[in-house]
């Protein structure tokens, strides 16, 4: 029997490989970097299927290029906003994504993102490592605490529902927004606002989960930041594209919000030099996922649905 050819984009964990290997012709890229649109749609033509990650772009124009050949994009990935989906159907392709095995992870880096800036984590650390650290007061280095504050969680999907546990571990009220209210056994207390607007004027600290369409480009913008309770936290774990980022550093920097965590920008890999240059930001390199648990069972999840693919079944998490 003839072997599907996969081109995988970038390097994953060994075990994933070794499974891709097994069953699949397998074409890597050895120096694991982004691959230009021209490098992706020469690798892409050459393959009946790609296991990309959110860092190479199929677009309408790439996916054009591409031509017939290539019949399912199976991202390394939940978020699918790095492709044209609508492209992707007209031209045939099958796009999936890796949701749920994902959840976990991702929550915790939003928590760490939230103490981070609520704790002034990124501060703390620096000054240890300058061996600067010559001084203590008991008004020193003084944080916001989180427990007893209401969390606003923007796309209470899978990901807002796992975030939402772990801050009412912190002993914090959860608030929500969302396309729909969620039944009572999914809510679990959380305070339904159906409006942006409304859910923004509760949050002390405000986290965001949802996807990056377009309609939800600059979600957060002078407008709306400018509804955030005074000196309140945002924390965004889902995408760079949420937030206007120059809002975002003015409301920082003239302390109308307190603090902001976040591991995902506008340019990435990269991020914000003008946000590097605020003290009260608490950064991360776009590793929400990064666990090793996690980037095993995306790799995983991206196979099965592949398998189920070239096996004649629907993939479990076909998106187009
Ligand atoms: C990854 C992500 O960083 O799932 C997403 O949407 O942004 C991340 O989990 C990534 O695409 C890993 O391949």
């Amino acid at each position: 029997m003839v072997r599907p050819k996969l081109l995988i984009t970038r390097k994953l964990r060994p075990a994933v490989e070794g499974r891709a290997a097994r069953d699949y012709d397998v074409v890597l890229n050895p120096e694991d970097r982004v691959l230009s649109d021209a490098e992706l749609i020469a690798a892409c033509r050459a393959v009946d299927a790609v296991l990309p990650c959110h860092s190479e772009r199929f677009t309408a124009e790439v996916l054009d290029a591409i031509g017939p050949g290539l019949r399912i994009i199976a991202n390394h990935s939940v978020g699918t906003d790095h492709v044209d989906l609508e492209a992707a159907r007209k031209s045939g392709v099958v796009v999936t994504n890796t949701p749920d095995v994902l959840s976990e992870a991702t929550a915790e880096i939003a928590m760490l993102c939230m103490l981070g800036a609520a704790r002034r984590g990124a501060e703390g650390d620096a000054l240890v490592r300058s061996g600067a650290w010559n001084f203590w007061s008991p008004a020193f280095m003084v944080g916001r605490q989180v427990s007893g504050k209401r969390f606003g969680i923007v796309g209470m999907g899978r990901v807002g529902q796992v975030t939402a546990e772990r801050a009412r571990g912190f002993g914090m009220q959860v608030h929500y927004h969302n396309r729909r209210r969620l039944p009572s056994h999914q809510e679990k207390g959380a305070v339904f606002h159906d409006s942006l607007e409304s859910l923004l004027a509760v949050s002390d600290v405000l986290s965001l989960h949802c996807p990056a369409t377009p309609e939800n480009a600059g979600l957060l913008n002078a407008r709306t930041l400018a509804l955030l309770p005074e000196r309140a936290i945002v924390v965004n774990t889902a995408r760079g594209a949420l937030i206007d980022e120059g809002a975002l550093i003015s409301a920082l920097s003239s302390g109308r919000l307190f603090a902001a965590g976040l591991d995902v920008f506008q340019t990435e890999p990269g991020g914000n030099p003008d946000l590097s240059r605020l003290p009260n930001v608490f950064l991360l390199p776009h590793i929400g996922s990064a666990t090793e648990e996690t980037r095993d069972a995306m790799g995983f999840r991206a196979l099965d649905n592949l398998d189920a693919f070239f096996g004649g079944q629907e993939p479990q998490d076909r998106v187009a």
